[in-house]
């Protein structure tokens, strides 16, 4: 379900707007080739798979994601977070998701 087959090079999910990313666990990026958080660390990655656009971000530095952007060329998109939970599990929450224009 989370292949990266078709991405050659890159180690991260492939995931589209439909996605249920809730069980992906921790997504780490190797990377980053963007300053997303505007703090001149490069804190996100961005892939284009053909149809859609993610945009991957690690605000906090820590090599893991925290949040993905993915909007689609239908103009679908949807938002996920990172979140840690204090029993020690972590879940992807999504965050928001609709249509944009
Ligand atoms: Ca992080």
């Amino acid at each position: 379900m989370f292949s990266s087959e078709g991405l050659p090079g890159l180690d991260l999910p492939a995931v589209d707007v439909h996605s249920d990313l809730s069980g992906l666990g921790a997504v780490e990026l190797t990377h980053p080739n963007e300053d997303i958080g505007g703090t001149g660390i490069a804190d996100g990655e961005t892939v284009h798979d053909g149809h859609s656009l993610e945009v991957w971000s690690d605000l906090d530095h820590d090599g893991l994601a925290d949040h993905v952007t993915i909007v689609d060329d239908g103009g679908d998109f949807a938002a996920w977070e990172f979140h840690h939970h204090p029993d020690g599990t972590t879940e992807w929450v999504r965050t928001d998701q609709g249509h944009l224009g």
